[in-house]
Order: structure tokens, then C-alpha cells, then sequence
């Protein structure tokens, strides 16, 4: 079986070492506080595991932490990673779906490195992942100009960017990692020269706002799961910034332009009916960043609405798979 379809394995993440600005570490509490994972319990009837108490990863930080191959922080940012990894392996080994709360998307060198190790071991099989971001944090050490390595992510998790030092992600084994033909994006506008080159060198699909605006939402979900095909297991990694800030304010490196909320909450309800769904992440929510109290309470109720995985078509309609589905649970 894929996953147990009513079990979730849930990991709230406190961190915001990939990046620099405070309070994104605040992410998973304020999601908790408004009633994300009630929602998942005392509504669509989903049995979690794991605790409702948020991680301190922030904590984890040693006194001495310098830069190392332009990366800040490098050395939290591994052991932070290291360790969520290896919650997500186990919840994944389980056949829990892992729902993953940031925090800063850092973390998903972490998520993406459990769920790949348990879906080999469980399944045999390599898993595919939808990055909806309006940036492609595909940078390497070298190609990044701020050093952030919430920037880069999808870089060590594809294997594209390497390391040795256990210390600095050379825990990453090849178990642990992402095949680039298995990666597509939707959301993306903000992308950087260097990622560009990456991108078209390794012939990673991409849908970007323009093709939102082109096909539709629609076209572009069928699309990207055609792209990683109908019987692979998917893992979701989703930046709150790749909404609109009209919708998510409160994120720390917004670009205008972006998805609607109903663009969001179609991704996540399209990939969660294809019956492969895996792991969720949802990250970079910092409520500190908002405006005032309703920007903030708008940012943390966009993101409980991209979470609460529930099938709007078929709970209106009964047709309860438009998509096509292989993999028997
Ligand atoms: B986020 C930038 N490309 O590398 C960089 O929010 C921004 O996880 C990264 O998508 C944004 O610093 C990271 C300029
Ligand atoms: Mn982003
Ligand atoms: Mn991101
Ligand atoms: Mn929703």
C-alpha cells in the first residue's frame, strides 16, 4: 500500500536558520493555534501521530556557527535537517502521510531526504516531488547571492549540489535523494540567473506564473503529474510565498504576482486526489512579517485552508478520483 489514507504523521518545525529574518520559527505554532491539525482530526476524521508540540530546531544552534562555502548557518542548518529527517523516515516507514510545518524551506533538505529513504525501503520506489514556490531554491552554495540556504534546498536534495562533510550535509546519502526527472514546480516568478542555467541544463520541468496565466490551473496540475507520471508517489513541498501576498502576507521574501489562494488550494486538493500523496511541507509562514493582526490571521487561514486536504469535488459531487491512479493501496 501507498499510505494509510487516515493516518498522518505530523512534524512541526521551529527554524529559521535558512534565512535571516525572525519569527518564521513561530510558523507551526500559529498554524496549531488556529486549528490546522483540529481540523484534520475533528473534521476529515484523520488519525495523527507524532506530537502537536513544535520542534525548538532554533535551539539547535551551536554557539559557533560560521559560514562555510558561502552557506550561513551551515552547520545548524545540517543537524536541524539531519535530525527532521529522520522523524519523516519514520513516520513515512510507518505509511503515514507526513505533514511537515515550517519554518523556513530550509527544512525540506530534511523532509524530502526521510520520505525518498522510507519510499525506497517500503515501496521500492523513487518519489517524485511538486515544489510550488514562486522561487525555484535550486541554488547551489556557489550560485547563491545571499548565502541563504532556504534558497537552496531542491540543490541538495537532487544531489546537484554536493558535500563530504557530514557536518555540512554530507550526511545525504544516495538513498536520501531526488531524481531531477522527478521534480516539477508550479508558482514560480522569482527566479534567480544561476538557478535559470540550472534549470535548463538538467531539463527540470517547470510551470511558472506565465503558464499559469497560459493554460490554467487546471491544465498545468494535469500536466505536471503527467510529468511524473500517474503511479508515483508525491511528495508536496509548498512555500506560502508561492501565493499571492495578497493572500500570504506574512512570508519573508514576497514577490506579487502570485497564485490565488483557490490556485493553492486546487494544487493541494488535485495532488491529494491522486492517491499518491506522501508528504505535505508547508513553510515559510512568518507571522511576524504581516502588516497588522488581519494580514496576519489572513496568511495563517490561507495556510490552513491549503492543509486541510479536503476532496472539494467529491465531497460536492461523489466522482471521487478525476485522476488517474495506479498505485493500490
Ligand atoms: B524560499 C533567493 N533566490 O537564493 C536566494 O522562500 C531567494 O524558500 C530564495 O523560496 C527564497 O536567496 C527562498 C534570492
Ligand atoms: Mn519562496
Ligand atoms: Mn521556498
Ligand atoms: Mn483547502
Amino acid at each position: 500500500f501507498l499510505s494509510n489514507p487516515e493516518d498522518i504523521g505530523v512534524v512541526a518545525v521551529g527554524f529559521s536558520g535558512g534565512q535571516g529574518k525572525a519569527g518564521v520559527d513561530a510558523g507551526p505554532s500559529a498554524l496549531i493555534e488556529a486549528g490546522l491539525l483540529s481540523q484534520l482530526q475533528n473534521e476529515l476524521n484523520y488519525k495523527l501521530h507524532g506530537d502537536d508540540k513544535v520542534n525548538a530546531y532554533n535551539e539547535l544552534a551551536p554557539k559557533e556557527d560560521p559560514p562555510y562555502r558561502n552557506m550561513k548557518n551551515p552547520g545548524t542548518a545540517s543537524a536541524v535537517t539531519q535530525r527532521l529527517s529522520e522523524q519523516v523516515y519514520s513516520h513515512a516507514k510507518e505509511g503515514r502521510m507526513v505533514l511537515t510545518l515550517g519554518g523556513d524551506h530550509s527544512i525540506a533538505i530534511g523532509t524530502v531526504a526521510g520520505t525518498a529513504k522510507a519510499i525506497r525501503e517500503r515501496l521500492g520506489r523513487e518519489i517524485a516531488v511538486i515544489w510550488v514556490d514562486a522561487h525555484a531554491d535550486i541554488n547551489t552554495p556557489e550560485t547563491s547571492d545571499s548565502g541563504n540556504i532556504h534558497g537552496m534546498p531542491v540543490a541538495f536534495a537532487t544531489g546537484l549540489a554536493k558535500e563530504e562533510k557530514p557536518e555540512y550535509f554530507g550526511w545525504l546519502k544516495p538513498e536520501n535523494l531526488l531524481n531531477v526527472n522527478k521534480l516539477v514546480y508550479i508558482g514560480l516568478r522569482d527566479v534567480d540567473a544561476g538557478e535559470k542555467r540550472i534549470l535548463r541544463e538538467n531539463g527540470i520541468k517547470a510551470f511558472s506564473m506565465f503558464d499559469v496565466d497560459r493554460y490554467g490551473i487546471g491544465r498545468v496540475v494535469e500536466m505536471a503529474l503527467a510529468h511524473i507520471g500517474n503511479d508515483t508517489p508525491i511528495h508536496l513541498s509548498f512555500d506560502v510565498d508561492a501565493l499571492d501576498p495578497m493572500w500570504a502576507p506574512g512570508t519573508g521574501t514576497p514577490v506579487r504576482g502570485g497564485l490565488t489562494l483557490r490556485e493553492g488550494d486546487f494544487i493541494c486538493e488535485s495532488v491529494h486526489l491522486t492517491g499518491n500523496l506522501v508528504a505535505v511541507d508547508l513553510v515559510e509562514v512568518n507571522p511576524s512579517l504581516a502588516v497588522d493582526e488581519q494580514a496576519e490571521a489572513e496568511t495563517i487561514r490561507a495556510g490552513c485552508s491549503l492543509i486541510d486536504l479536503e476532496m472539494a469535488a467529491s465531497t460536492v459531487t461523489g466522482d471521487s478520483y478525476p485522476y488517474e491512479r495506479r498505485i493500490v493501496r
